[in-house]
């Protein structure tokens, strides 16, 4: 396409179909060491680190390219402790009835509860908002587009470059969520979107047997 609008590709790289068939395999092993950790230590890491694996997240595929998120990367630990208060006191609700009966039935096998004491002891908290619509320079609002989509794929780009780093990750949703606004000041036209915590396993931190039953490929996936 020749267009004025356009600069050429320079950055592909083709790799033979052999390397590339052991890079897919390679990139499915890696992948697969990614789980869920709600142990963890209290080691520091680098704010350059978050700040890399952020700034991967802001290359996420997105709609019109308006790139609808935010992200507030938590290390203090007097907020921390706000949220930990915070979410822990949703979560009270969550887990004694506001759930209903099936939903927490779903989450025994994964043996959680209200107690969160991770999002103290992790020295990174990332708090991720979606943009409904962006507020201009000017003050103009402009509209923003599939931005579930986005800012689920930015998470997954997120999440995808703290493993890469060496970090564990767990994806939390404490319901509802409203306070992370105010702790983290933003404005009215984000909506919290996910809370991801980051840094290194605690010495005894353990998956449940649940969560590493994967569906197989057949289930998963059809080829026509
Ligand atoms: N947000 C709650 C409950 C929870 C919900 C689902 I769906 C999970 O897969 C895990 C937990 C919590 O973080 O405990």
């Amino acid at each position: 396409m020749h267009d004025q609008n356009c600069l050429p590709l320079t950055d592909f790289i083709e790799y033979p179909p052999a390397e590339m068939l052991q890079r897919s395999e390679q990139f499915y092993a890696g992948i697969k060491r990614r789980h869920s950790i709600r142990q963890f230590s209290d080691k520091s890491v680098a704010r350059e680190i978050i700040e890399n694996c952020i700034k991967a997240a802001g290359t996420a595929p997105n709609g019109a390219n308006h790139q609808p998120w935010h992200f507030t990367a938590i290390h203090s630990p007097e907020i921390k402790a706000q949220v930990r208060q915070q979410a822990e006191a949703h979560e009270q609700g969550f887990y004694q009835g506001r759930a209903g009966k099936e939903w927490l039935q779903a989450l025994k096998p994964l043996g959680t509860d209200a107690n969160k004491p991770y999002l103290e002891h992790a020295p990174w908290l990332i708090a991720i908002f979606s943009k409904k619509h962006s507020e201009q320079e000017n003050g103009n609002k402009q509209q923003n587009y599939y931005v579930h989509e986005s800012v689920g794929i930015a998470t997954g780009f997120l999440i995808n470059a703290l493993h890469h780093s060496g970090l564990v990750t767990l994806t939390h949703t404490p319901k509802p969520m409203s306070f992370l606004s105010k702790i983290c000041k933003r404005p009215d036209n984000e909506r919290p979107y996910m809370l991801l915590i980051a840094g290194y396993p605690a010495e005894n931190a353990n998956v449940p047997k649940h969560a590493l039953n994967k569906k197989p490929l057949a289930e998963i996936a059809s080829f026509l």
